[in-house]
């Protein structure tokens, strides 16, 4: 089992797309560990970005992600990394292929709707940033009909 951050940008917000989006999380059978409603600090997305600091974007990224607040999510489930990965779809809305989320719900290369972590050890170190007090541990009634046994 692995433990992944997804980020709701802010347009997510500001279009109303909230729960639209997270209900294909639950329908995919990812449990939610983590969720926080807040506004991104120069500071949280400095050190959330700090990988992109030098790029073209990073300026505009960081007043699009500080311009309103966002929602943090801790997605438990097997292969979670990947599979929220493969469900966002590619980075822009406009190359983002039909049935991801990026693909369904957007156009545009600033608005792209979602962050996931891209590998298990960036997610350690991004749920450490957005949930330094820990997840909350918790045993779906479901799991035995959704997940493989141990
Ligand atoms: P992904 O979110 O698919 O992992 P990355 O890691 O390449 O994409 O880029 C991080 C974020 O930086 C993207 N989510 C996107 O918001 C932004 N970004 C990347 N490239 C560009 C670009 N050329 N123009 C504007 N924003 C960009």
């Amino acid at each position: 089992m692995e433990t992944t951050l997804l980020l709701f940008k802010p347009d997510a917000l500001q279009r109303g797309l909230v729960g639209r989006l997270l209900a294909r999380f639950e329908d995919k059978g990812l449990q939610i560990v983590g969720l926080r409603l807040l506004r991104m600090t120069s500071e949280l997305a400095a050190r959330h970005y700090a990988p992109h600091v030098g790029k073209p974007f990073y300026p505009g990224l960081l007043r699009f992600m500080t311009a309103a607040p966002i929602i943090a999510l801790a997605l438990r489930g097997p292969k979670a990394v990947a599979v929220v990965r493969t469900m966002l779809g590619a980075t822009f809305g406009i190359d983002a292929k039909p049935g991801t989320l990026r693909g369904d719900f957007g156009c545009s290369k600033t608005f792209n709707l979602l962050h996931a972590s891209d590998a298990p050890e960036t997610a350690a170190r991004e749920l450490e940033l957005f949930f330094p007090d820990g997840l909350e541990a918790w045993e779906p009634a479901t799991a035995p009909w959704l997940w493989d046994p141990a």
